[in-house]
């Protein structure tokens, strides 16, 4: 049988690849997306999918949105992404990332909506600079940006309504995710996709510290699987995932493997590190394997996939 599936940020990166999945599938998507980081371009042409270029705060069109299509599969994933953008815009950002989504969940609750599954992209941010790694679900969280803030309450909100209401939903946590589509053009865009754009370029990278910080670096094709199963096995309900590849890389050597999957040499600019930068980060994803998750590719596949794509 046919779904039919919301993806608030379907022009965005990962939005985009769940969008293609679900048309893949065959599935009925609607897209709902400001366009203030999202592509158009990102989006295939497909009858089966509907776009509207509308922000998620216009709380009247999304309540009638979903009295209308009484979507089978929600995925929450629109946002103000960029850290330093909800720092300099608190309330706005806010809004978008919290507030819009409590809504949705109202319109749900008061018209009597029962999706299937609810899925909301939380963040590695919510761990913050703790020092403790790798980083597990039930280990200390101490978001420390009005990013990683609402993602956290917004995260709790979600699963509070998933056990209050017959609403079910997960939250997974997203790690450092990258892949084709991944947008390059804020300098806190993913650093991967800031050096593969400069290797495409042959322009000079800034390396912000010594490199030797790490990060767990999962393939969003990885991040599309997870959220399936996320969809499908019941016992996610209610619970929040870590999505990542439980394996960690410096920064110096993801550049290695991006420049052997590209055949190129990268022009470094040392620049002494970014405020508030986290120095280690690594996720524990024992909770999501036990779930029957397996990460498909490895940095040097995801990395080779990615150059190609390009
Ligand atoms: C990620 C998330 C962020 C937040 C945070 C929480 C992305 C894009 N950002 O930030 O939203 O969830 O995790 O922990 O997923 N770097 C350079 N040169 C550049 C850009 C970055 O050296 O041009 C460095 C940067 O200083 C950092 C590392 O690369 O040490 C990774 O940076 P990032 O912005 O891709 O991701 P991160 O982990 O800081």
């Amino acid at each position: 049988m046919n779904k039919t599936v919301l993806v608030t940020g379907g022009a965005g990166f990962i939005g985009s690849h769940v969008v293609e999945r679900h048309l893949n599938e065959g599935n009925t998507v609607v897209v709902v997306d400001d366009l203030s980081m999202g592509l158009l371009a990102n989006l295939p042409e497909n009858d089966n999918l509907t776009f509207f270029e509308k922000s998620i705060t216009d709380t009247t069109f999304m309540n009638d949105l979903l009295v209308k299509y009484n979507f089978d599969y929600i995925y929450l994933l629109a946002a103000i992404a960029s850290v330093a953008d909800t720092i300099e815009r608190p309330y706005e950002s806010h809004q978008v990332n919290q507030e819009a989504n409590i809504a949705i969940l109202e319109s749900l609750r008061i018209n009597n909506l029962r999706p299937q599954r609810i899925l909301f992209s939380s963040s590695a941010a919510t761990y913050g600079t703790l020092p403790d790694l790798p980083k597990r679900e039930d280990g200390p969280v101490r978001p420390a940006t009005a990013y990683a803030i609402d993602k956290y309450a917004t995260e709790r909100f979600v699963l509070t309504y998933s056990a209050l209401y017959d609403l079910p939903a997960v939250a997974v946590r997203f790690f450092n995710v990258y892949g084709p589509r991944q947008n390059p053009k804020s300098p806190y865009s993913g650093v991967l996709s800031i050096i593969t754009s400069a290797l495409q370029e042959n322009s000079v990278f800034r390396l912000f510290g010594d490199g030797l910080q790490t990060r767990d670096f999962v393939y969003v094709k990885d991040v599309v699987a997870a959220l399936k199963l996320a969809e499908e096995n019941d016992q996610m309900v209610g619970e929040v995932f870590n999505v990542a590849t439980g394996t960690s890389r410096t920064l110096l050597d993801a550049i290695k493997g991006l420049e052997s999957a590209s055949g190129k040499k990268l022009t470094l600019k040392k620049e002494p590190e970014r405020l508030g930068d986290i120095k280690y980060s690594e996720a524990d994803i024992s909770k999501l394997t036990s779930m029957g998750y397996t990460p498909m590719y490895d940095f040097n596949a995801g990395a080779a996939e990615y150059w190609e794509s390009l």
